[in-house]
């Protein structure tokens, strides 16, 4: 057995989250999400980033349950590399509860994915963000693209808001739905109407293929908690503009946070400030999810 060392300045999840106030709609999908480990049964990747806490599938499913959610959108997280089998081993306890995002290799075989879709894979992310991975160049991607044609699978992009216009061809050329990770991270002391928005704004303006989560206000903001005033003027513009492609999650059990961990109750209700009626609510916890990665069952 390996044993790994979780680094030095880890911050755990917060083992005891608050109830939300703000009660859930009936089949509310958390849209993002990851699990690690453990470590002892599922080991981190060798070429990992960082060692983090173990936080399990029974610890998931258990904040599942406490928040409200009916289901839950696991992302290969990158400390597992292209190892997905802790995300896979979610999808088949879930019971149909879960379904997965994967991290694969441009060698992946038609046969590796033909089961991680069965067992409920409906994705792949591509990671752009230095301090995570090292990016490859887009023919490497590319190659990816082409092998999850046939299983109709969608495209999860993370970036930094500086690296939007090095890939903008890339990105805007897939036949796939791409989804952009917690809003192209935008610089929000910047104003919402600049011109760097402006440009993810049209990202999605000009290609309807191109969702969004309107994720993880602890990452991009810079006013901080527990308000995060600066970053709702930008997940507000996000979501009342494109109602039908935003996406949201908890990003539990929060990797690489330093200094702030996220009572995971206050983050539900923090909902309700960037999708402010019930209609764009229902659409950004339920419907879309729901088309995107239960589709084939509505
Ligand atoms: C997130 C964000 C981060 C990490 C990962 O897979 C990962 O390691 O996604 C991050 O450090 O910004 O979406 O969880």
């Amino acid at each position: 057995m390996t044993t790994f060392t979780v680094d030095a300045d880890w911050l755990a999840f917060d083992p005891h989250p608050s109830r939300p106030t703000f009660t859930l709609p009936a089949g509310a999908v958390d849209a993002h999400c990851h699990v690690f480990g453990p470590g002892d049964e599922f080991p981190y990747a060798p070429e990992r980033k960082y060692t983090p806490c173990d936080a399990g599938k029974d610890q998931l499913f258990a904040l599942r349950d406490h928040l409200g959610f009916d289901r839950n959108v696991v992302v290969q997280a990158t400390c597992h590399g292209a190892d997905n089998r802790a995300m896979l081993d979610v999808l088949t306890s879930s019971k149909d509860r879960a379904r997965g995002v994967a991290t694969v290799t441009n060698d992946v075989s038609y046969e590796e994915l033909a089961t991680m879709h069965e067992l409920g894979v409906r994705g792949v992310r591509f990671n752009y963000v230095r301090r995570l991975v090292d990016p490859e160049p887009d023919a490497y991607y590319r190659e990816i693209v082409n092998k999850i044609a046939p299983f109709d699978w969608h495209v999860v992009i993370y970036f930094e808001a500086a690296d939007l216009a090095e890939r903008w061809n890339f990105f805007t050329s897939l036949d796939a739905v791409v989804v952009v990770d917690h809003m192209g991270r935008p610089d929000v002391t910047k104003s919402v109407d600049g011109p760097e928005f402006e440009q993810f704004l049209r990202l999605m303006d000009e290609h309807e293929n191109i969702w969004c989560k309107v994720t993880c206000p602890e990452r991009i903001s810079v006013t901080g908690p527990p308000a995060f005033n600066d970053v709702v003027p930008f997940a507000q513009r996000v979501i009342t503009r494109f109602p039908d492609r935003v996406l949201w999650g908890t990003d539990w059990p929060h990797p690489n946070l330093r200094g702030f961990m996220p009572d995971d109750g206050k983050s539900v209700d923090f909902i309700v400030r960037i999708a402010e009626n019930e209609e764009l609510q229902r659409k950004l916890l339920v419907d879309n999810p729901m088309r995107l990665y239960w589709g084939d069952e509505t």
